[in-house]
C-alpha cells in the first residue's frame, strides 16, 4: 500500500460511520489484495514482498487495519470491525496458502520437465580412430617377422657416437658421421646424437646376449635432410638381426624371398644388387618385381620392372669384435628399412609429408 495508504488513517477519517460503510471499505481492500495476489503469483521474487507487504508482523497491511482500524473503532461499531477483520485475515490466508500450493507444484513440474531424459533419442555418434598407416604398415612388418622366430627390441632414440657409429664399424672421419646427417645434442660432452637406424640396439643385445640371435627393432630414427616429397628429418626404420653358429647367403637370402613374398603377395619376385654398407659384408640392395605392372615396366618403377626395398647383407665380421661374439665361430646376416618408404610403395602415397599432417582427409582412406 503506497500513497494515499487508507490503512494509516482511522475508519472514522474514511468516513465509515456505519456497518455498511465499514463493509464496503474491508469488500474494497480485499479487492485490492485479490487483484495484487493475480499480479505477483507469476514471480517467486516479488510473491515473497507481496506476502511481507500483507501479512509483516509490524507494517503489514493485516497489522495496519487492526491498529489503526480496530483498535479506534468506537464501541458500537467494534464488534463490526472485528469480525470484518477476521474474514479479511481467513481470506488473505487462504489465498496465500492456495498460490502457495500452486506455485510449489509448478515448480517441482519445472525440474522434472528440465531433468527428464528422453530414451527414445538416437545417442551421441563418436568416430573411432582407425590405426595410422605407417602402424598398419609395421604390425604387418612385425607379423612376418614374428611368424619366423624373430623376436621384438626397442630402444632409446638418443645414442652415444659408439652405438651409433663405432660398434657399427663406422669409424670417426667416416662421410656417414658428417654433420650434415647427424642432429647431435647440444653441450653432451660425450657427443650424444639422435640415432641415424635403430642398429644401436642391435649392438646393445648381442653385448647382453650369447648367439643365437633373432631379432627385429623397429622405431623412429633421424637424418638431417632438405625435407621433400620423399624425406623428412625423421622415418620409422625396422631393423633385422640373425646371428647363430651356421647362418649362410642362403639363409639370408630364403629369408628375404620368404619376407618379399609375404609383403608383396606369392607373384613378387626378388632380386639382390650388390652394395655397399660398412657393417655389411657382402652387402646388397633387395629389389622386388614392381608391384604396379608386375615387372613389365610402367612410370612406378621407371620402366625397370623392378623396384628397391631396403637394403641388407652378412654381418661384417668386425662387428663381432665390438660386442665379443667369437667371428671364427658365428655368422649372420641383417638388414634395415625405412617404414614410410615401404608403405608410401605398397599403398601408393606419393607424398611423403601427407603421412605427418593428421589430415583425417588421408587418413580415413586407410581405415
Ligand atoms: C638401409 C640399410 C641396413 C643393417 C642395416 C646392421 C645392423 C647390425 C649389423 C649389421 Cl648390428 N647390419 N644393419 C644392415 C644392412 C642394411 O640398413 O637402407 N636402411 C634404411
Amino acid at each position: 500500500m503506497t500513497g494515499n495508504n487508507p490503512t494509516a488513517k482511522t475508519l472514522g477519517e474514511l468516513g465509515a460511520t456505519n456497518a455498511e460503510a465499514v463493509a464496503q471499505v474491508f469488500a474494497k481492500v480485499q479487492a485490492d489484495f485479490d487483484g495484487q495476489a493475480q499480479t505477483h503469483s507469476h514471480d517467486v521474487d516479488a510473491w515473497k514482498l507481496f506476502v511481507v507487504a500483507w501479512t509483516g508482523r509490524k507494517s503489514g497491511v493485516l497489522s495496519q487495519i487492526t491498529d489503526n482500524w480496530l483498535k479506534s473503532a468506537p464501541k458500537d461499531l467494534k464488534p463490526v470491525v472485528g469480525q470484518e477483520v477476521n474474514k479479511l485475515k481467513s481470506h488473505v490466508e487462504a489465498v496465500l496458502e492456495e498460490k502457495r500450493e500452486e506455485m510449489e507444484a509448478s515448480a517441482d513440474q519445472a525440474a522434472a520437465a528440465r531433468d527428464a531424459i528422453d530414451l527414445s533419442l538416437p545417442g551421441v555418434d563418436r568416430a573411432i580412430g582407425t590405426r595410422h598407416l605407417i602402424r598398419q604398415t609395421y604390425e604387418e612388418l612385425q607379423r612376418i617377422f614374428l611368424s619366423i622366430g624373430f623376436s621384438v627390441v626397442e630402444g632409446p632414440e638418443i645414442e652415444t657416437p659408439y652405438y651409433n657409429f663405432e660398434a657399427l664399424n663406422i669409424p670417426e672421419h667416416h662421410p656417414a658421421r658428417d654433420n650434415m646427417d647427424t642432429f647431435y645434442i647440444e653441450g653432451s660432452k660425450v657427443g650424444h646424437l639422435l640415432r641415424t637406424h635403430t642398429s644401436p640396439m642391435q649392438i646393445r643385445t648381442m653385448e647382453k646376449q650369447k648367439a643365437p640371435v633373432r631379432i627385429v627393432v623397429p622405431g623412429k630414427v633421424y637424418r638431417r635432410d632438405n625435407p621433400d616429397s620423399t624425406h623428412g628429418y625423421m622415418f620409422h626404420q625396422i631393423e633385422g638381426l640373425a646371428v647363430d653358429t651356421d647362418i649362410t647367403f642362403c639363409d639370408f637370402k630364403g629369408t628375404v624371398e620368404y619376407f618379399v613374398r609375404e609383403f608383396l603377395g606369392p607373384k613378387a619376385k626378388t632380386r639382390l644388387r650388390p652394395s655397399y654398407f660398412p657393417f655389411t659384408e657382402p652387402s646388397a640392395e633387395v629389389d622386388a618385381t614392381c608391384h604396379v605392372c608386375g615387372g613389365s615396366g610402367c612410370r612406378v618403377c621407371k620402366f625397370s620392372g623392378w623396384i628397391e626395398l631396403f637394403g641388407a647383407g652378412m654381418v661384417n665380421p668386425a662387428v663381432y669384435g665390438f660386442v665379443n661374439y667369437d667371428a671364427e665361430r658365428l655368422s649372420g646376416f641383417a638388414f634395415g628399412m625405412g617404414i614410410d618408404r615401404l608403405a608410401m610403395m605398397k599403398y601408393g602415397v606419393s607424398e611423403l609429408p601427407l603421412l605427418f599432417q593428421n589430415d583425417i582427409r588421408f587418413l580415413s582412406q586407410f581405415p
